[in-house]
């Protein structure tokens, strides 16, 4: 396995995805696009978010006026894409979890799309981790406490790193405070996709 840094219960593996790797799964994204398009998700108070969201698997999570939830359909009414193989050989390389993701999630940020620091506690079981992929641009990766507030450390992710968040991180507050321009040559348009795999039951 590649070389992984620990900080604040975050497991990282910078580069674990070597280029083929993620222009396979870039395909593969792209044909679950064509049956379940990004969307442009609104908080429950109305606020839309600068992130567009779809996902494949049994469920996505999905926010509109009536709240945050897992949904079995896309909000326009179809069924979520399976999860790609490419992307499933992740989760079996480092989750170290018995269950399989049901979820996974799909970000697409322009230049200009943040998410602001929160906590993912929308899932049943928080023995399972999270893991996130990324792709394409670089984006600056700020990660928090179980409780709100107190120090944060910030790290870019690159193109093809993996992160673990499980134990003590699972919980942890985390956001994304700023996309790099034109940093990946993954994707011929620019922007940058994150893949978070969840299980949700
Ligand atoms: C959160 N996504 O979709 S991924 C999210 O880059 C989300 O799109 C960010 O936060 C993004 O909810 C951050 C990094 C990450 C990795 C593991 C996690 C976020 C995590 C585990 C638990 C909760
Ligand atoms: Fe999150």
């Amino acid at each position: 396995m590649a070389k992984k840094i620990s900080t604040k219960g975050f497991e990282i593996y910078p580069g674990l995805l070597d280029r083929s790797t993620q222009e396979s799964m870039v395909t593969d994204l792209r044909k679950c696009l064509q049956q379940a398009p990004l969307f442009a998700p609104v908080t429950p108070s109305g606020k839309p978010m600068s992130v567009r969201m779809s996902a494949a698997g049994q469920f996505g999570w999905v926010t509109d006026r009536k709240g945050y939830r897992y949904e079995p359909q896309h909000p326009e009414g179809m069924n979520w894409p399976r999860i790609p193989e490419t992307v499933l050989s992740v989760w079996q390389a480092v989750s170290n979890c018995p269950r399989q993701p049901e979820c996974c999630l799909i970000n697409w940020y322009d230049d200009s799309a943040k998410m602001g620091m929160h906590q993912d506690k929308d899932e049943a079981d928080f023995s399972c981790p999270v893991v996130s992929i990324s792709l394409g641009d670089e984006g600056l990766f700020r990660m928090g406490n179980p409780e709100r507030g107190g120090k944060t450390e910030s790290l870019w992710l690159r193109s093809g790193d993996v992160v673990v968040m499980g134990g003590t991180a699972r919980l942890a507050y985390h956001g994304i405070d700023r996309i790099r321009t034109g940093s990946g040559t993954l994707l011929p348009k620019g922007g940058r996709i994150n893949l978070t795999l969840r299980v949700v039951t």
